[in-house]
């Protein structure tokens, strides 16, 4: 039984379809948007919309969730209360994958992190599926047979993983999220954890502490402090110069990467330490690693305009990613922030965004259902306004802007009370930017 007919239940229809395995699909959705083309698809197959279908969840052998449905469904809890098994598309892909998969998760950097290590790896030649979390489903991926797996994995998607028995295992970091869905935050990093069932070679970062047990297994860590060993990757200092360094050998200057900020090189830092427990060639890697030039909407430089920088950080829907795009930005730069930010808070604590809004922002525009919270922490901390919509935002972004300054959509928040996703989002904001340029 496939719950959601998003992305995730797709793949895994055509995936129990070509392995004639019969399968069922229930949506909470009264229409799901892909409901349509999975009929012509699929027409012999039992669809059922609106309301779960208590009865035929507990006629399933096994149910199959999409990462969207919280496993707390009362009608999914009752089939587990039955003894029925739940699980989700990264199980079922871990369960028939013959080759080594590379698992990243963390609370942010994963697109851009999955996206440079699956380009070294095609780089260097090794025939790469690339996917999960960052858009292509994991089993979609399977339908071609490629020697190696690079996913992205979300803590939604951990849930119902048993063993991933990934070749390399990564967190990349943890910072409060998704506290709409999680009991505590604990929880969400308790389930990050899981990644490293059965892993053969962990990487984790060195700057954080994590709660979880970690692995029995060879671990390779990266961090902003210097390598003490050939196991970690971090910063060096040399004539004024960082370099990221792997064990006592400096690999490359910081800035000679295309994508910038500390949280950034973090992400460089993570792809070489995975790239090399996966025995990726070193010179390759860093040919790829410099040409990466980061993905649209996370702290992507749009326009300038009369001297203004205008920079698209859709992808920064919690705390953490809005915190690293100030610092990054504002550490690099003499001018200062205009921030645009809000949207829905998904239970977060905005207090983390008080000292870098002090010490890089000139001031902030707010908007979205959750605009009073992060109105509350930054009072007497930067001048505030609330604004209807992203159109009055960058509007009032542009009269607030002296030359040197930096106009940052970073919301802290994801979009969903305003747009169908963070790329809808950004791209609107990148129209109404052309449109003063
Ligand atoms: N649905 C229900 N009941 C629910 C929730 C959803 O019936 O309680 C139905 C919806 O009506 C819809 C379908 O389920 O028809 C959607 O399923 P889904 O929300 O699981 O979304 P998919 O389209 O399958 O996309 C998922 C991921 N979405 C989520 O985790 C919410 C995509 O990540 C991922 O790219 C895709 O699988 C392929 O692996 C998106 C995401 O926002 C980008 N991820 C979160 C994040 O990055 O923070 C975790
Ligand atoms: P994810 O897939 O985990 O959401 P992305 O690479 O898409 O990660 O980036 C999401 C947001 O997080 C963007 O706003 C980006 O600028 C920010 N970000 C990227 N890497 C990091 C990091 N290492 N630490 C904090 N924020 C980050």
């Amino acid at each position: 039984m496939i719950v959601g007919l998003g992305k995730t239940g797709y793949s895994c229809a055509r995936y129990f379809s070509s392995q004639a395995v019969p399968f069922e699909v229930l949506d909470q959705d009264r229409s799901p948007l892909l409901l349509a083309q999975f009929k012509q698809e699929f027409p012999a197959v039992t669809v059922s919309t609106g309301k779960l279908n208590q009865k035929m969840l507990l006629s399933a052998d096994e149910i199959v969730v999409s990462p969207g449905v919280p496993l707390s469904t009362p009608e999914i809890q009752n089939a587990v209360a039955a003894g029925i098994k739940v699980s989700g598309d990264i199980e079922i892909f871990s369960r028939v994958v013959a080759k080594p998969v590379i698992a990243i998760t963390g609370s942010n950097g994963k697109s851009t992190v999955t996206t440079m290590v699956g380009q070294m790896a095609l780089d260097s030649g090794r025939d790469t599926g690339v996917g999960g979390n960052l858009g292509l489903p994991a089993l979609d991926l399977l339908s071609s047979d490629h020697d190696l797996y690079v996913l992205e994995i979300s803590s939604f998607q951990l849930e119902t993983v048993e063993a991933l028995h990934a070749q390399i295992a990564v967190v990349l970091n943890l910072s409060p999220d998704h506290l709409d869905r999680y009991a505590s935050q604990d929880h969400y990093y308790g389930t990050k954890g899981r990644i490293f069932e059965g892993c053969e070679r962990a990487v984790i970062n060195r700057d954080q502490v994590f709660e979880f047990g970690l692995p029995d297994t060879s671990t390779w860590s990266f961090g902003t402090s210097a390598p003490t060993s050939e196991y970690e990757l971090g910063l060096t200092g040399r004539s004024g110069q960082t370099y990221l360094t792997w064990g006592t050998k400096p690999l490359l200057r910081a800035e000679d990467l295309k994508i910038k900020g500390m949280h950034n090189y973090l992400n460089a830092l993570a792809s070489l330490a995975i790239g090399l427990a996966a025995d990726f060639p070193l010179e390759g890697m860093l040919e790829t690693l410099t040409g990466f030039a980061g993905l649209a909407h996370r702290c992507e430089w749009v326009a300038c305009i009369d001297g203004v920088d205008f920079f698209d950080d859709s992808k920064a829907t919690n705390v953490g990613a809005t915190v690293a795009a100030i610092k990054g930005l504002g550490e690099t730069s003499a001018g200062k922030i205009i921030l645009i930010a809000g949207g829905v808070a998904k239970g977060a604590d905005f207090a983390p965004l008080r000292d870098p809004v002090k010490a890089h922002v000139r001031s902030a525009i707010l908007m979205g259902q959750d605009a009073d919270a992060i109105d509350a922490v930054l009072q007497g901390v930067v001048p505030v306004d609330r604004v209807a919509d992203l159109t009055e935002a960058v509007e009032l972004s542009v009269q607030q802007s002296n030359k040197g300054d930096m106009v940052l959509l970073s919301p802290a928040c994801s979009s969903l009370d305003m747009f169908d996703n963070f790329e809808q989002r950004g791209n609107l904001y990148k129209k109404l930017i052309a449109e003063y340029g």
